[in-house]
């Protein structure tokens, strides 16, 4: 029997409650994750509905690849349209959506070339074996001696060679032997990149802004510096911006609070539109140039429903001014929740739509006060231990924003 909710939402049709979709998760998937209790079923803009129709704010957004929200119509319109006539032809044969997605990319973010891929460890992948193909073919460093140079608390996916170079013992643990060649640098330091590079030096990969190390800004001028290092070193500036780019801070993408031009821009998660995975990494054709045909490549990667998304996701994105209405009311969130002197926040920060909340040493970790949250009807994640992400999808309208708001110092005060 199908209940209806007040809320109007249809509870879901296979009529098995949260807990009975919970237990069938908690047998017949791994354990990668310990998920909030909430199973959802339906999503519309900023919000989602769980199987008992019960309604939450989402202020995760999928870890930012919903910055347009749930079933945001023109994209749909764009993704069936598209799956209706052809989603896959692999790279083996051309299409008709991958040209105009590679110019319509390449001329948004102002670089030469694009290769596309799925997930943005793939594309962060992707970026690592360009800047060392670089290195040997172009900047003429030894055979196999290549070093690209990373941050503490960084996190730029799950592969093997990505948790390489992490310095989290959670993402190592049970996962070796690593990958050589990526020192670590503290974030933010500009004084230990300097003294971290060496001949064998090809580049450095970076967040603009942390998101899993807890929302951490960079000082002021970080990114400039990092600019001018790397032009003088000879070495790629690598902007990882699957999370902080297209529109999440701002601005286009985090650097643009800086007008830095990075050597590689890594895009991923919201480029799919939130609704399949699309990334890939933008640079010039001197450093895209090393590939031959075979080099490198992906069954997905460049696929034409792909292409079809990414390109409404980066036209809606213009059209909509997503990343002013990011900056605007990211900036008036902050300010109204630092005015509401909540006496358990040790610090807000963040830029444009996202944004972290500290918790104080004796209000304790994040996670139970996401918890609480989510009793009001508000979903959002704790980072590191004692900070709370707040990223809502960034035409969230401003009542639902001021709600959230409502909710937090409600529940913190
Ligand atoms: C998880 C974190 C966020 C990313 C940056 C690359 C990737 C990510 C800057 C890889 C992915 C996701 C992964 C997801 C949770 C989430 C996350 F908590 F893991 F760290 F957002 F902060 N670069 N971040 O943030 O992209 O392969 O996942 O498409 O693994 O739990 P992906």
């Amino acid at each position: 029997m199908t209940q209806v909710h007040e809320s109007g939402a249809v509870a879901n049709q296979s009529n098995l409650g949260s807990n009975e979709h919970m237990a069938m998760v908690s047998q017949y998937s791994a354990h990668n994750y310990e998920p909030l209790p909430v199973v959802i079923s339906r999503g519309e803009g900023s919000w989602v509905w769980d199987v008992e129709g019960n309604k939450y704010l989402d202020c995760l957004s999928a870890y930012s690849a919903l910055n347009f929200g749930h079933s945001h119509e023109g994209i749909l319109e764009a993704f069936i349209d598209q799956a209706r006539k052809l989603t896959l032809t692999s790279r083996a044969f051309q299409n008709d959506q991958f040209g105009p997605f590679c110019e319509e990319i390449t001329k948004f973010t102002g670089m030469d070339m694009v290769l596309p891929m799925n997930t943005g460890a793939e594309a962060v992948e992707t970026a690592i074996k360009t800047t060392r193909k670089w290195g040997y073919k172009v900047k003429g460093v030894e055979h196999d001696k290549a070093q690209i140079i990373c941050c503490t608390g960084n996190f730029h996916g799950r592969t093997t060679t990505v948790i390489s170079f992490s310095d989290d013992p959670q993402t190592k643990d049970g996962f070796g032997p690593f990958t050589p060649g990526f020192p670590l640098v503290e974030y933010g330091s500009i004084d230990a990149l300097q003294a971290a590079i060496t001949p064998n030096t090809v580049g450095f990969l970076f967040e603009p802004i942390q998101g899993e190390g807890g929302v951490v800004v960079p000082p002021d001028g970080f990114l400039k510096q990092v600019r001018e290092i790397c032009t003088k070193n000879n070495i790629l500036m690598i902007d990882d911006e699957v999370q902080t780019g297209l529109g999440r801070t701002g601005r286009r993408f985090a650097v643009d609070h800086e007008d830095v031009k990075p050597d590689i821009i890594i895009m991923g998660k919201a480029l799919g539109g939130g609704v399949m995975p699309v990334s890939g990494i933008v640079a010039s054709k001197e450093i895209l140039g090393v590939f031959n045909p075979g080099d490198h490549g992906s069954t997905f990667g460049g696929n034409p429903l792909a292409c079809a998304v990414a390109r409404k996701a980066i036209k809606t994105l213009v059209e909509d001014d997503l990343a002013g209405q990011s900056d605007t009311k990211g900036q008036a969130f902050r300010e109204k929740l630092r005015a509401a002197n909540c006496s358990k926040i040790k610090e807000v920060r963040g830029k444009g739509l996202l944004i972290g909340i500290e918790m104080t040493e004796e209000a304790g970790a994040a996670k139970p006060w996401c918890k609480k949250l989510m009793a009001e009807g508000m979903l959002c994640k704790d980072t590191v231990e004692n900070v709370m992400r707040i990223a809502p999808p960034l035409n969230i309208s401003e009542a639902d924003l001021d709600w959230a708001l409502e909710r937090i110092i409600n529940v913190l005060q």
